[in-house]
């Protein structure tokens, strides 16, 4: 499978770029296939581990959703905040606590699981790594329960063969094809996603965890320069990015857009506007959240929790609320003129 610039950040120098306080998001190491000979695709065989306030977990949250895979492929979600510098394992490490408490709710989020995919019941991703001796702690990871092996854990490549292989996999048979047989269609999916990876998917954690101000403007004005590009690409009346069929581009755009209002504005520090503000791009962020299994595939309170829950004093904000609160707002469309 192709390696390009949608798929992963440039790491040219990547240690020289964070000294210098530029966030540069690592390579993921596991990038086996589904198909391959010790890969087969079968029904039931595979598991995902995610956090659903995650953005590149959420789009395979999409993609199992939406092709009809919920039943085939079973899924853990670990809990939004990640360990502290008192546990014994060290800090930064997602962890599977369905009892733990959520400083937001003040109760346990019920979307929360316990690990069940190895038949182990470990308590960190961090530990699912170790097995196969990799030192890797991110999420998402697509897991293989009879070979007991990890097989992917780069979002990009696992959404684009669940897609390939959803037949096999037991997908629902009026399902999207998130990437049609059009040659043509395909370079333009390919070009949306890499101004979309690096401009707003990873460009809103540059402009976020980027502790230098010149970067951060550079990514605040690349994020805002491609929003009003793709509110103009939408005001021809199409439905989606590419026409009026969903595909693979508006999967992966949808995660942050979702995230924009209610976490991205405040956390990521891009608040040059709202989606709310671009009337084209609200009208697709709506059509997408009501597409079936989309809103279900996500939780604000995971992202709220996640994002905010141990970031500054860990006290969560609670806004939006005007025009309405989210992701009720995600139900009118009508709320631009
Ligand atoms: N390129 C990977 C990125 C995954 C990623 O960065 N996940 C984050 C959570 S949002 C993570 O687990 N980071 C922890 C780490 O890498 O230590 C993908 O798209 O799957």
């Amino acid at each position: 499978m192709t390696k390009d610039i949608s798929t992963q950040e440039d790491q040219t120098k990547a240690k020289e770029r964070r000294a210098r306080g530029e966030f540069v998001r690592g390579v993921s190491g596991f990038r086996h296939v589904i198909g391959d000979p010790d890969f087969p695709a079968e029904p039931s065989r595979y598991h995902l581990f995610v956090a659903l306030n995650c953005p590149w977990c959420h789009r395979v949250t999409l993609a199992r959703a939406v092709l009809g895979l919920q039943d085939s492929i079973t899924m853990d979600v670990a809990f939004p905040n990640r360990t502290d510098e008192n546990d014994p394992m060290g800090p930064n490490l997602w962890e599977f606590a369905p009892d733990r408490i959520a400083s937001l709710t003040g109760a346990g989020l019920p979307e929360c699981t316990a690990e069940t995919g190895t038949g182990s019941g470990l308590r960190l991703v961090k530990e699912i790594y170790q097995r196969e001796g990799s030192e890797e702690q991110s999420v998402p990871i697509l897991y293989d329960k009879i070979a007991e092996r990890i097989v992917n854990n780069e979002s990009a490549e696992i959404i684009r063969m669940l897609d390939a292989n959803a037949d096999a996999l037991g997908g629902s048979p009026d399902r999207p094809m998130l990437v049609p047989d059009d040659p043509t269609l395909q370079d333009v999916i390919a070009d949306l996603n890499d101004r979309i990876y690096v401009t707003i998917n990873n460009g809103a954690y540059k402009a976020g965890f980027s502790s230098d101000q010149a970067v951060y403007g550079q990514a605040f004005d690349a994020y805002f320069e491609t929003l009003a590009s793709l509110d103009d690409l939408l005001s021809d009346g199409r439905h989606y990015l590419t026409g009026n069929t969903f595909t693979e581009v508006d999967l992966r755009l949808f995660p942050t857009l979702y995230r924009h209002d209610p976490v991205y504005f405040v956390r990521m520090k891009l608040n040059g506007a709202r989606i709310l503000d671009y009337a084209h791009l609200w009208r697709w962020l709506c059509r997408v959240y009501v597409l079936e299994g989309v809103a279900d595939a996500g939780s604000l309170i995971h992202c709220r929790q996640g994002y905010f829950g141990r970031s500054w004093n860990g006290v969560v904000p609670l806004g939006p609320l005007m025009p309405m609160p989210y992701p009720d707002a995600y139900l009118h469309p009508d709320l631009v003129k």
